[in-house]
């Protein structure tokens, strides 16, 4: 098929501390119930489970801050940027969530491997939002929907581990925008990150944002880290999501997206995160994100795209 052979290291993050609403502590052995080692070992990869890691120790939790559970989140960030660090020299990690709170740590820790080996990293995230807050500027306090933030290097993150390597704003693509705050819409808008809302992607099509991203990224020989929020597809297909927007994301958008990324040729790691199997419908959500997962790393219909038209 069309992908090399890889080493796929499943890193079980069940973060739970990045909102109110529990249950995405579940998330890993969910995908595993729906195969998704056995999906990536039918497609010829060599797969390592780590199992599920716990955070780091911290301290307890304050009690006079807006935010839910900073320490705890902030044991998870160091926890989870040592694995990715460990991960990224011997395979292609994939981060089994746990809520997006994680990728503070999935995406700091890449982005400290690229630094690491001379290369750009670039990050593509799907998502309904766009995950940019500070913990200044989240109105709920709920830190995953910090991630961005936290690793282009913004403000506020008093007592996370520093941000060594910033990724830089124009290498990021968000993709599926349809929830964004007012403070992060006003900062966004101040950014050269490329952002994407669903009425250009019903406009333009996915295929077409996400092509002009591929070609930038594949020109300066990056890394790409890919992460998945289940909330960027349409809550009707994935409905195991504390954070459901309507009109998101089809079936076939989803795949097309993974399809493409894995005709790059590149994805060098991959976040699956905010699935609340506690939310799920006999495991249907899971599945799909299992599928797609699946066709990032080469599943196909036929091997070579398609004969000529004519
Ligand atoms: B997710 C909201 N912007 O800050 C906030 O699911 C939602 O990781 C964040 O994208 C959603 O609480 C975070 C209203
Ligand atoms: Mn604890
Ligand atoms: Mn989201
Ligand atoms: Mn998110």
């Amino acid at each position: 098929h069309l992908m090399s052979r890889k080493t796929c290291i499943l890193i079980g993050a069940p973060v739970d501390s990045g909102k109110r609403r529990t249950g995405c502590l579940m998330g890993p052995d969910s995908y595993r119930t729906a195969g998704l080692a056995e999906a990536l070992a039918d497609l010829g990869h060599r797969v390592e489970d780590l199992g599920n890691l716990s955070p780091a120790e911290h301290a307890p939790e304050p009690s006079d801050t807006h935010l839910h559970q900073p320490n705890r989140t902030i044991g998870w960030t160091n926890r989870l940027i040592r694995a990715a660090e460990q991960a990224m020299p011997r395979g292609l990690p994939i981060f089994l969530g746990g809520d997006h709170a994680l990728a503070l740590g999935s995406v700091a820790g890449v982005a400290n491997h690229a630094a690491r080996v001379g290369r750009p990293q670039f990050v593509l995230w799907l998502d309904a939002h766009s995950d940019y807050h500070t913990p200044e500027t989240s109105a709920s306090g709920n830190l995953h929907g910090t991630p961005l933030g936290y690793v282009t290097g913004r403000g506020g993150f008093a007592g996370f581990p520093v941000i060594k390597n910033p990724v830089k704003q124009r290498n990021i693509c968000i993709l599926g925008l349809r929830s964004v705050d007012h403070a992060e819409r006003e900062a966004l808008q101040r950014t050269k990150i490329r952002f994407h809302d669903m009425r250009q992607i019903d406009e333009h099509g996915i295929a077409r944002p996400l092509q002009a991203f591929l070609d930038t990224w594949a020109k300066e020989n990056g890394m790409l880290h890919v992460s998945l929020d289940v909330d960027f597809l349409d809550p009707s297909i994935a409905p195991a999501v504390g954070t459901t927007v309507p009109g998101g994301a089809t079936m076939r958008e989803g795949h097309l997206v993974m399809e493409m990324i894995c005709d790059s040729g590149l994805m060098t790691s991959l976040d699956l995160v905010e699935l609340n199997p506690f939310l799920d419908e006999r495991g249907r959500t899971a599945q799909l994100i299992v599928d797609l997962a699946a066709s990032a790393l080469g599943r196909r219909v036929f091997d070579r795209p398609t004969r000529s038209f004519s």
